[in-house]
Formats: structure tokens, sequence, C-alpha cells
């Protein structure tokens, strides 16, 4: 079979034989693996089924992995909540809210042996979801098989362990670059030595689209990413087939079948190409073998059941361009947590796909479709175009470094949004054939407060049962590994697991000499009002700004605030570029802030209204807290919006527990900023 390219799409990729550069008939299972990884790809053996999950304690994720298993699912994905993530035990005054919210809360290796119990670490291969606290986590992992009898050598599975896209779009990391990337340098050296089954990186796309990247800058910023984390393997000692057939990678799937299909073929290529200049012999080393997930983003709020339709469409994009492993979210994932049937469903979704039709008997079902090879060509040729500029700065490092990645992200996103509100893309029941209808009732729950108390408690009596002093020298030896950089950080937090070291101690051991990284709050411009194609509806809302400042004396003034240790900021930061494109005066809080922190900030600014963003979960926690910190400062006065993912469910309590406004998934940009003018506008009237 001939892939079609009109013009050579790496040309410009250095280090590239001649000969190679004409694009060759290709075949699954053969460099560059764009028709996929393996010859004979599903035919032999289908797609890992693997479902991420988590939530609240140890004990009922174990329950909840064990029905799955039994029904049908391959592999499992741990989702973590957001304080483990951080590094932070449950009992840290900075958690509270986020406490086995967005998933399962892990505090020591006793935990982890809890998550796992029953289940045979042998033989089902696991993906974590960890980036920030991932030298602690992968420790408990590795010390929970061990306590279980699974040596190391036969565990399977893969840990997420791509710190470069959160300092990009997820924000959850914990320290500065360079130590990160030095935990990640002793994660490959370590896994290479001891786990040669483990991945011991997804580097990961998916997260870019989530923050509404386009899929030709999630394929360039990926590919750049990896090529990074090659570099840091090399500078650790290795040599370059020791540790890249172990690399693995993580696509977001959006509606867009056939390009969706295309960017999975597209970054096999790119990946084999770029590959070759640091001249690796195994063949391994230039497949890119990928998990995908179907987009969260692209789920509603509105009319929810129209959800399966998109995520087997998803899904059906992910199958076609030849993933390896696939996650489909459950129908009610705009709002909550998946309940047992909903995520039943997502599950059946794949089974559906692998048994009911035909996809598994035949290889690479779409290659040589025209339209097919040429997206695949064209996201090859617009992705380099990124990959360009990115090298032109130096690296994706020195990118990174000047904010270039996740402004180019952000501005696609405001760009999206613009299109959504006027229009232009339409988005079934959301802003066309909407139709008014009950939320779903059934939503997961989560109290945070009784999960921390539980947490809480074992975390004391951990600490009664264990030798103190063993404790303090293992951190100790894990400080001084950090300051110097000698001995291996995983190697070291493996021995302080044993001794029952708790994650937030492991974590803090390693910030004694290298402090959490804070990350700087720029906002992006002109790019919502350019867009938007109603230019007489974005006028009429500066009118009403302009109305508002003329009586009040000055512009309204919003606070966007991010509180507690969820670090998306994809919904803020649109927000924010679209009402400072309507002419409101707006300020972005840093990231991982406590209520009393944001009630300070709201005060000293004298702004007229606190936006509060919740994605996580834990507004019904934080906003009594919030509302408490802005008395203390003598402005309960102050008006308090609510934006996010918040389930109608808990509209009730806010509104009468001081919101005066929540926008949900969905919300029309021009219209919320109507309604929080009118609401400053009443409340300086009366
Ligand atoms: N022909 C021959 N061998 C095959 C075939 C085939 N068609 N399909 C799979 N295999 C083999 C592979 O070579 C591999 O064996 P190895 O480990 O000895 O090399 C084994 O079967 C497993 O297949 P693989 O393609 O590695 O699939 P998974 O184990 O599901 O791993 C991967 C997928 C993307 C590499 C991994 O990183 C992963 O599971 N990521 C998930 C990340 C995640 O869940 N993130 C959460 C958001």
């Amino acid at each position: 079979m001939r892939v079609l390219f009109d013009q050579n799409p790496l040309q410009n990729i250095t280090n590239i034989d001649s000969d190679e550069r004409a694009i060759p008939l290709t075949y699954p299972g053969f460099v560059p693996y764009v028709r996929g990884p393996y010859p004979l790809m599903y035919a032999t053996q289908p797609w890992t089924i693997r479902q991420y999950a988590g939530f609240s304690t140890a004990k009922e994720s174990n329950e909840f992995y064990k029905q799955n298993l039994a029904k049908g699912q391959k592999g499992l994905s741990v989702a973590f909540d957001l304080p483990t993530h951080r590094g932070y035990d449950s009992d840290h005054d900075r958690v509270v809210g986020d406490v086995g919210k967005a998933g399962v809360a892990i505090d020591t290796v006793e935990d982890m042996k809890v998550l796992f119990d029953e289940i045979p670490l042998e033989k089902i291969s696991v993906s974590m979801t960890m980036n920030g606290a991932v030298i602690p986590i992968l420790a408990f992992f590795i010390v929970a098989a061990e306590e279980q009898g699974v040596s190391q050598n036969t565990l399977t599975g893969t840990i997420q362990n791509d710190i470069l896209k959160e300092y990009m779009v997820r924000n959850t990391y914990i320290y500065k670059p360079e130590m990160s990337m030095r935990i990640i340098g002793d994660i490959f050296a370590y896994c290479a030595e001891n786990l040669p089954k483990f991945n011991p990186i997804s580097i990961s796309g998916y997260h870019m689209q989530e923050a509404g990247a386009s899929p030709e800058l999630e394929l360039a910023y990926t590919i750049l990413n990896g090529i990074e984390y090659v570099k840091t393997g090399i500078n650790a000692g290795l040599k370059v087939d020791h540790f890249a057939p172990r690399l693995s990678f993580f696509w977001g799937i959006g509606m867009d079948l056939v390009i969706e299909a295309a960017k999975l073929r597209a970054g096999r290529l790119l990946w084999a190409q770029m590959m070759k200049q640091f001249e690796p012999t195994n063949k391994k080393s230039l497949m890119l073998r990928a998990h995908c997930q179907t987009s969260g983003w692209s789920l509603t709020k509105q009319d929810p059941m129209n959800n399966v339709a998109r995520t087997t469409i998803e899904a059906l994009a992910a199958v076609l361009g030849q993933t390896q492993s696939l996650h489909t979210n459950a129908l009610d994932e705009a709002i909550a947590l998946p309940t047992p049937e909903t995520a039943a469903v997502a599950r059946n979704t794949q089974l559906i796909l692998q048994h009911e039709c035909g996809l598994t008997n035949v290889v690479d079902p779409l290659g040589g479709s025209y339209l097919l090879e040429e997206k695949t060509n064209e996201l090859v040729q617009k992705a380099l175009e990124y990959i360009d500029e990115i090298e032109q700065l130096g690296g994706m490092l020195k990118a990174i470094e000047k904010g270039i990645p996740k402004m180019r992200i952000e501005e696609s996103a405001i760009a999206k949004q613009a299109k959504i509100d006027s229009g232009e893309d339409v988005i079934v029941g959301v802003n066309k054939f909407q139709i008014v209808e009950e939320e779903m009732d059934n939503l997961l729950s989560i109290d945070a407060n009784e999960v921390r108390e539980e947490q809480v408690n074992q975390l004391i009596q951990i600490k009664q049962n264990r030798d103190d002093s063993i404790v303090a020298g293992k951190l100790e030896e894990i400080t001084f590994s950090a300051q110097t950089g000698k001995g291996n950080l995983l190697e070291l937090a493996i021995e302080a697991a044993r001794a029952r070291a708790t994650l937030g101690e492991i974590t803090s051991a390693i910030e004694k000499v290298a402090p959490r990284h804070s990350a700087q709050v720029n906002t992006v411009s002109g790019v919502y009002s350019t867009v938007h194609n109603n230019e007489n509806e974005i006028n009429r809302i500066q009118q009403l700004v302009t109305d508002f400042s003329n009586q009040e004396g000055r512009r309204p003034r919003i606070y966007i605030a991010k509180i507690g240790q969820d670090g998306h900021d994809r919904g803020a930061k649109v927000v924010a570029s679209a009402y400072a494109d309507f002419g409101f005066d707006v300020d972005v809080s840093p990231l991982f802030q406590t209520p009393a922190e944001v009630a300070r900030a709201a005060v000293q600014f004298d702004v007229h209204c606190v936006a509060m963003s919740s994605l996580a979960g834990g507004h019904k926690e934080l906003l009594p807290i919030l509302r408490e910190e802005l008395k203390k400062l003598d402005r309960e006065d102050m008006v308090i919006i609510i934006g996010g993912v918040v389930p109608e469910r808990d509209y009730e309590f806010l509104l009468s527990n001081g919101a005066s406004a929540i926008f949900g998934p969905g919300t029309i940009l021009t219209e919320a900023a109507e309604e929080i003018i009118t609401i400053l506008s009443n409340q300086n009237e009366s």
C-alpha cells in the first residue's frame, strides 16, 4: 500500500538520511509504524480496555477495580486525589476539601496495599496517573507488590511521570523543572535496571487537548516533550536502546473522527523519524505505543445521554488510529465521577467495539483511505511548523520557560470558546438543538470531610506503629541525594516506604533542598473578541460594561480564583481572557490557593466579585470557608460567583451559602458577563 504524500513531510527534520526522506511503502509493524506498531495488530491481540478510575478511599477503589476486572476490563488505571498528586498527606491543612475527591487518597504503602488487595500484580498491568509525587507513589507500588510476593522484574504497567506537560497545562507539579527532570532520569535508570516490563513514562498529549490544543499542537508538543525525555535518559547515563523501547504515549481523542485517527498515525511517523537522531539500533526505540482517552471536554452537562454517542465515535477514532490501550469516558463525567452504572456503559462501549463490529479481524481497516492519508500528511506538515518554532527557541525546556506552548494552547482554547459562543461551532444540546431537561439525579457524591477523617486516623496509627528513628534516617538519605545528585531517589524512597514513611514526608525530604514551583500567571487578550463572529453581541456587552463604569466610577473588577489543589485552568483562563475583552478589570489568582489567601487578595484588590473556579468537586466545602474568611475581613458583602463543574443538586446549597450565581459547563460567556453586571448593578442599588 502506498501512503500518499504530495510533498515530503519530513524534509525539515534534521538527521534523517536522504533515502529515508521518501515515505516508504508502509506496513503495520514496520518502521516508521504509520499503520500501527504490530504486524497483525488487533487480529493477534486487541487493545487493552483500561478504564481510569479511583475515588475516596483505597478500599472503595479496590472493590470497584475488582468488579471491573470481573466484567471484562483488562488493565487497571489509577486516578489519585489532588493532595496525593501534590505530595501532601491527607492531614495537611492546605488540602481541606480535596481529599478523596478527584481520585483515591494514598498516604502510605498501607493504602497502596489495600488498593491492590486480591489483585495479582504479576498478571494485571497497572497504569498510575502520577506526575508530581511520582517518587513516593512508584515506591509505594513497588513495595506493595513486594509485600504481595511479586518481584519487581515481573511488574507490568505504566506511570505517567510526564512533568513537562504539567508546566504547560495540567499544573500538578511539585518541584521546579530541574529537580523534576532529575527525578525522571532516576526513574528511567531504576526501571531500566529493575522493572524491565514497566513503562516508566506516558508522554501525554491528552491534557493539552483537554486544555484546548488543536490536534497539530498536541502532536508537536507531545513529540517534542518525548525528545526532551530521551535527552534526559541519555544525560542520566543510559544508552538510548536501554530505555526508549519502554517510552509510551497518551493521546486525547476528540470528535473529529478522521482527524483523530490520522493524529495517531502522524504521531507514530513523527516519533520514528525524530528518534533517528539518537541512532538507536533497536527498532523498538522508534516505535510509538499509545494509550488513548476519549475527550472529557467534549462531554456536555446538557442532554447527557448524547455523551454515549460522543464517546463511541471518539473510541472508534482511537481504534481506527490503532491505539494500544483505551479509556472511554462515562456519560456523566462532565459533572461528576461516574457511577457503577455509567462506568459499565463506558466499558461496554469498548467491549462492543471489540466483539460486535468486526474491527479486530482486519489490520488497519482505514489504511489507504484517501481522506485519512491526506489528513495524516496535513497533520504532519502542521505539526512540523510548531516543532520548528520550538526548535528555533532552543528546544522545549527553553520554550516552556518562555511560556510559549502554554500561550499557544490558551489561544487555541479561547478561539474555540468564541466559535462555540457565537454558534459557528455547533455542540448539539448546548448551543443548538437545546432541550430543557432535568439533570441526571443519581450522580456520585463524595464527602471529602469523611474521607479525610478516615485517612487522618490511619496516618496516626501508622505513625504510632513504625520506628521513627529508622524513618528519619531514610528521609535524611533522600534529602542528601536530592542535594548532591548522588544515589537514586526512587531506590531511596523504596527503602523509606518499607519503613512506612508517608507520601508527604518523602516529598518534603526532597522539598528541603528543592522548593516548590510556583507558576507565573499570564493571560491572553484580544483573541475572544477577534474570533467571535457576532460583533454586535460583543459591542452590546462592552456597552453594558461602559455603562457600569460610568455609574460606578470604575470598571467592574473580578478576581478569578483557583482554590484547592486542582490545577486545571483552561476554564479560568478562557473566562479571564473573554471578560478582559468585554472591558472588565480581571485579576487571576495563582494556583492552589486557600480560601483565606483568596479572601485577602480579593479585599486587597478591592474587587467587586470573586469568581471561584471549581472543577474538582470541593465547592460545598470551600465556599462556606471563603465566605467566613471574607467576613473576618469585613467584606461579607463581596459578590461570589462559582464557575466550573457543579452538579445542579448542589445549586441550592451554594446559593443559600453565599453564591450569587453559578455558571456550569456550556455557559455562553457573553450571557454570563451580562448576568454578572446585572448582579453587581443590583447590589449597588440596594
Ligand atoms: N502482536 C504482538 N504482540 C502484541 C500485540 C500484537 N498485535 N499487541 C500487544 N502485544 C504485546 C506487546 O508487545 C506487549 O508485550 P511486551 O510488554 O512484552 O512488549 C504486550 O502485548 C502488551 O501490549 P502493549 O501494546 O504494550 O499494550 P499495553 O500493555 O496495554 O500497554 C501502553 C499500552 C500504551 C504501552 C501503556 O503505556 C499503557 O497501558 N498506558 C496506559 C496509560 C494510562 O492508562 N493512562 C491513564 C490516563
